[in-house]
């Protein structure tokens, strides 16, 4: 792993859980509920801010993938590539906004501020919001583009999507419909599920998570399985064993927002058993 410095990093704490956010994206790298690890990070992460970090919950945005959104053919907008700014901090709670520039404007000629609020109680929630500072209509898609840690991939289904319409991203098909209500991953997997429950769950061995959602009408389930996990840099050949990504976000149609408007949307992640 290359190393973060520690003025790149802010922690949250409460009675014996914390979280911590790397300034490089407001990506959150850990999220330890009482000691144990919910988040994945991968060890070849690159946490020096030349690139976005590869685990936590990086933040997508104006662009989820490749897209006509921004001037760039970089997947997953710019975001997470920036370096934000820490705005509000208390014991249990932070406020990070990352505002437009001279560079956003360069890929996405809108004037912008986007706010992370990362707060650690028994749950962790995280609201993301987007206030249009330009005189014209904003139009952008974004994700909370999660790594949930898993013992096994092996030993754990993800539940809640059964019924949804899903693009699946790997065989550049229309629509498919989602026939499992506990979904194992045995191989790749890349779908983007459009107009999804507002819980999902990661049912483990031991416990099980529950993803809440709050404006965030879809959500992607990724695992990058063998070959991929071969093809990234900033990843071990192993770690998809280790890992799903259960990403939720509003990208199967974009945002407009009015000038002057602010969006706001958001996740609460809570542990039972
Ligand atoms: O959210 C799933 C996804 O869009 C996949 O298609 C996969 O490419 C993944 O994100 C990781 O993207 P990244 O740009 O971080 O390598």
């Amino acid at each position: 792993m290359v190393l973060a410095g520690q003025d790149e990093l802010v922690s949250v704490f409460h009675s014996g859980s914390s979280a911590t956010v790397h300034l490089h994206g407001a990506t959150l790298i850990s999220w330890k509920h009482h000691g144990e690890e919910q988040l994945f990070l991968s060890k070849k992460a690159v946490l020096n801010g030349s690139k976005p970090i590869r685990g936590g919950i990086p933040v997508v945005f104006p662009q989820f993938g490749v897209g006509p959104l921004i001037k760039s053919s970089q997947q997953h907008g710019f975001a997470r590539s920036m370096r934000w700014t820490v705005s509000e901090r208390k014991e249990n709670k932070v406020k990070l906004q990352l505002r437009s520039d001279e560079q956003t404007r360069l890929l996405y000629p809108f004037d912008f501020e986007l706010h992370l609020a990362v707060t650690l109680e028994d749950n962790l929630s995280v609201e993301f919001s987007v206030h249009n500072l330009s005189a014209a209509p904003l139009e952008f898609t974004a994700l909370l583009h999660t790594y949930f840690r898993v013992e096994s991939i092996a030993d754990i289904s993800v539940g809640g999507l059964a019924g949804c319409v899903y693009r699946d991203k790997l065989r550049d098909s229309s629509k498919d419909v989602e026939a499992s209500s506990e979904i194992k991953i045995a191989g790749e997997v890349d779908r983007v599920y459009l107009d999804a429950p507002t819980s999902l769950f990661i049912h483990a061995p031991k416990k099980t998570v529950k993803i809440a959602s709050s404006n965030f009408p879809d959500a992607v389930l990724w695992n990058p399985w063998i070959e991929k996990s071969k093809a990234m840099a900033d990843f071990d050949d192993e770690e998809y064993k280790e890992m799903v990504c259960l990403e939720v976000g509003h990208v199967g149609r974009s945002v407009i927002l009015p000038a002057s408007a602010q969006w706001t949307a958001s996740q609460t992640l809570s542990i039972a058993g």
